[in-house]
């Protein structure tokens, strides 16, 4: 069975959403990033970047283990391993992948750095808070853009673009984000977390904090 280590939160949300979206079984295991297990021996010895998730898929490496980090990686290894939630060439491909290296390189790292400068800091830094705040809201305005034309992020089907995108919107107000500007967003937001693999993702995500 595949194994996820991962906790509360919107990088490690994406593995459980993709794998219920996929209708496959796996063991979640919790990471308490508060109280810093992502730094202990054991973890690191599965991560050296000390981040959640990380998937184990027992039999992924031609019948031995695998050990993948980075969630977007995940999300494509999953993708290509079972056939579904990205499209197998062209231009819609394209997207998926234009829309995922976005997720990965702009978004997700203008959210994280903002709600880290605004909410966990140890001092305040007016600079870096005006830099990845603006970051986030203007990546979050460009994503508006693309889905002012499209369904999904990525065109008419749901991708793993859309949960990686989900992810972080999903913990919007950690980045001191909202919807207010954003309506293409929100309309997307309000399918996407409707659909019950979504929810039951989510829910096995949000029960990793009373097991840790
Ligand atoms: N690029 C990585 C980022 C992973 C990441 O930043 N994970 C956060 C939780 S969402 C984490 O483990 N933080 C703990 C730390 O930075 O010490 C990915 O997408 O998997």
């Amino acid at each position: 069975m595949l194994i996820v280590h991962a906790f509360a939160t919107p990088n490690s949300v994406k593995v459980p959403i993709a794998l219920e979206e996929l209708g496959l079984d796996y063991r979640l295991l919790p990471v308490n990033i508060r109280k810093g297990e992502q730094k202990y021996e054991a973890f690191i010895a599965l991560n050296a970047n000390a981040k959640v998730p990380v998937l184990i898929d027992p039999l992924g490496d031609n019948g031995q283990p695998m050990v993948l980090t980075e969630s977007a990686a995940i999300l494509v290894y999953l993708a290509e391993r079972y056939g579904r939630l990205l499209p197998s060439e062209g231009v819609t491909r394209a997207r998926a992948f234009e829309q995922l290296f976005f997720h990965a390189s702009g978004l997700s790292p203008a959210f994280g750095q903002s709600g880290y400068f605004q909410k966990l800091a140890n001092e305040p830094n007016p600079a870096a808070i005006a830099r990845f705040h603006g970051e986030a809201k203007r990546t979050l305005a460009v994503l508006d853009g693309v889905l002012a034309d499209t369904t999904y992020v990525a065109g008419d089907e749901f991708s793993i673009a859309d949960i990686a995108h989900f992810g972080w919107l999903w913990r919007k107000e950690f980045a001191g984000v909202d919807f207010a500007d954003s309506p293409n967003v929100e309309r997307w937001f309000n399918a996407v977390s409707q659909r019950p693999a979504v929810l039951r993702g989510i829910e096995r995500t949000n029960a990793l904090t009373s097991q840790a």
